[in-house]
């Protein structure tokens, strides 16, 4: 796994460029045993896809604030995928940006930080792998292998990712918090195994505004990971808030990494 300082991204990193091709964006419904309703997904799928290649899949979470829609909303999370891939930066992959908040009303309304809300980040975990993931195997022309999936997100959506991926190691090898939140697991729950994790993980990736106050739950993960020689990003951006900004430079970066070397679907 690199262990590497990285470089911000281009300035034109994610303005659209209607001289390369571009992925499609689509919203699908799976039925969700966990929650007893029909939820819905936001589905990129890349230039050229097609039903006789096989893809990776990031799956890309959002916040406290927001729903499937929020990387949508607050970034343009296709026409950076896009401009990497004209690049050949970046393999082609499937990215399913779902709706984190596994209860019947999943709506980012009221109070966000009601209990019931916030528990519900937490029970996402179930939906995700015995609804969505199966889901998406199933529709989807996709590599259904630990090494092709990765889960990445910001703020709610980041202690998520970390919770859910270093949590399911047999599912997922590439996992990225970017700004994330203090639901993530304190690190000796968050990672009990170094060994395992340093042994199935191909990248762990975090990323944080060192102006969001939210930086102590990122630097608590640095500081263990650092201290169990368990191999990882820690990108630290400088003037960086919880925002969009910080965001997309992470998704950025963290598309740069994932499902390279020799991965299998790789240089096909
Ligand atoms: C908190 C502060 C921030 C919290 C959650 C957040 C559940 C999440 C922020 C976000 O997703 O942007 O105390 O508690």
């Amino acid at each position: 796994m690199p262990k590497i300082s990285s470089n911000p991204p281009p300035g034109e990193f994610d303005s659209l460029r209607t001289d390369v091709p571009h992925g499609e964006i689509d919203t699908v419904r799976y039925a969700s045993g966990t929650v007893g309703t029909t939820r819905k997904a936001v589905i990129y799928t890349p230039p050229e896809f097609s039903e006789t290649n096989k893809y990776p899949v990031l799956y890309l979470l959002h916040g406290i604030g927001g729903d499937e829609k929020e990387w949508l909303n607050g970034s343009v999370p296709q026409v950076i995928l896009d401009n990497l891939y004209a690049e050949n930066k970046i393999e082609p992959m499937i990215v399913v940006m779902p709706n984190g908040r596994a209860m019947k009303d999943d709506r980012a309304v009221g109070n966000l930080f009601d209990q019931e809300k916030v528990e519900a980040f937490a029970a996402f975990e179930q939906d995700l792998l015995k609804d969505l993931i199966p889901f998406i195997e199933k529709k989807y022309p996709v590599i259904r292998e630990r090494e092709s999936r990765a889960i990445a997100g910001l703020s709610m959506g980041g202690g998520q990712s970390l919770n859910f991926g270093l949590g399911n190691p047999d599912v997922f090898a590439w996992v990225g918090g970017f700004s994330s939140a203090p639901n993530t697991r304190v690190p000796d729950q968050l990672i009990p195994d170094p060994e395992e994790t340093r042994e199935k993980l191909r990248l762990l990736w975090i990323s944080c505004g060192d102006q969001d106050n939210l930086i102590v739950f990122s630097r608590r993960t640095h500081d263990y990971l650092v201290a169990h020689r368990v191999p990882h990003i820690y990108y630290v951006i400088p003037g960086g808030h919880h925002d969009f900004e910080v965001w997309k430079e992470s998704l950025y970066l963290f598309l740069r990494l994932i499902f390279k070397n020799g991965m299998p679907g790789a240089d096909a």
